[in-house]
C-alpha cells in the first residue's frame, strides 16, 4: 500500500476534487466512478448506510479510479476501525471541536504504536493475504481529515491543525451555520468569516482546507476555489438526482405549454 495520490495531494496542498454518496447501492458508486472524481466519500453519518452497506458501495469503486473514503458516523474507535478494515483509504470524522478530539480520531485510525487501531484479517488486507504489507504501510497511507463544523472548532482551529496525523480539515457548512445561529444560511457573513479563518489557519500551518459544496452550482464551486479550499467535495448523489430530475421535468413541462 503506497502513499495514495490523495495523501500526496493533501501533503502538497494541491487541489483535489471528489464527491459524496448517501445512497447505499454500489450502482451509485459505479456511476460516479466513471466521471473523473479523485475520491468519493460514503456518508455513514447522515444516511442509512451501515458498515455492510459501506463495503457493498465501495466494491462498486474497486479498480475504477476514485479512492473510497468514509465519513464515519461519529468520532469513535469502532466506527473508524470498521470502515478502515472494510477498505476506506481515508476517514472524514464529523464534529471535531478540539485538539483532544482530533487526537482521538487520529489514534483510532493508526495502528500501534501511533494509535489504537486493532489488527485483524479484513477486506483491507485481502483477508490476510496482504496482512504484513498492509499493516506496515497503513499508518502513512490512510488520510485522516477532521470536520470543522462549529464555532468551538473554529476557535480551536490552530490547535486542531497542530495535531500530528491530521492531514486536513473539512468544513461542514450546514452544521457550521447551525452553530452560528443561522441554520441553513451557508453564505451568511458569520459562516463565511468562519470559513475564511479556517482557510487562513490551514495556509499558515500547511494543511489542506476542505469544504463540502453540497449545492454544487458553478458560482459556489468557483467561490470555494477563490477562497483557497483545496480538498473539495462537490455535490452529492441525492442532490444531483433531484437537480437533474427537476431540470428534466421543467423542460418537459415547458414543452407542454
Ligand atoms: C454539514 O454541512 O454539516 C455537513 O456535514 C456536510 O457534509
Ligand atoms: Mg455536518
Amino acid at each position: 500500500m503506497v502513499m495514495s495520490s490523495l495523501k500526496t495531494a493533501l501533503a502538497e496542498n494541491r487541489l483535489t476534487i471528489g464527491s459524496w454518496i448517501q445512497i447505499g447501492h454500489p450502482a451509485v458508486a459505479e456511476t460516479l466512478a466513471t466521471l473523473g472524481f479523485e475520491w468519493l466519500v460514503v456518508d455513514l453519518e447522515h444516511a442509512d448506510i451501515g458498515i455492510k452497506g459501506f463495503a457493498d458501495v465501495i466494491r462498486g469503486l474497486h479498480g475504477r479510479g476514485p479512492l473510497p473514503l468514509a465519513r464515519v458516523r461519529e468520532n469513535d474507535t469502532l466506527a473508524i476501525r470498521q470502515v478502515l478494515d472494510a477498505g476506506a483509504k481515508g476517514v472524514i470524522v464529523p464534529l471535531v471541536n478540539s485538539a483532544e478530539e482530533a487526537a482521538r480520531a487520529v489514534e483510532a485510525a493508526k495502528y500501534p504504536p501511533e494509535g489504537v487501531r486493532g489488527f485483524a484479517f479484513c477486506r483491507a488486507n485481502e483477508w490476510g493475504i496482504n496482512f504484513d504489507a498492509y499493516c506496515s504501510a497503513a499508518n502513512n497511507a490512510i488520510a485522516v481529515i477532521v470536520m470543522i463544523e462549529s464555532k468551538q472548532a473554529v476557535d480551536n482551529i490552530e490547535d486542531i491543525l497542530a495535531v500530528e496525523g491530521v492531514d486536513g480539515v473539512f468544513i461542514g457548512p450546514y452544521d457550521m451555520s447551525g452553530s452560528y445561529g443561522v441554520t441553513g444560511q451557508t453564505d451568511h457573513p458569520l459562516v463565511l468569516e468562519a470559513c475564511h479563518k479556517v482557510v487562513r489557519a490551514c495556509q499558515t500551518q500547511g494543511k489542506a482546507a476542505g469544504l463540502h459544496v453540497v449545492n454544487a452550482t458553478e458560482d459556489a464551486i468557483s467561490q470555494a476555489l477563490k477562497d483557497g479550499f483545496t480538498f473539495l467535495a462537490i455535490g452529492m448523489d441525492t442532490v444531483f438526482l433531484k437537480q437533474a430530475a427537476e431540470r428534466a421535468r421543467n423542460c418537459a413541462l415547458k414543452g407542454n405549454l
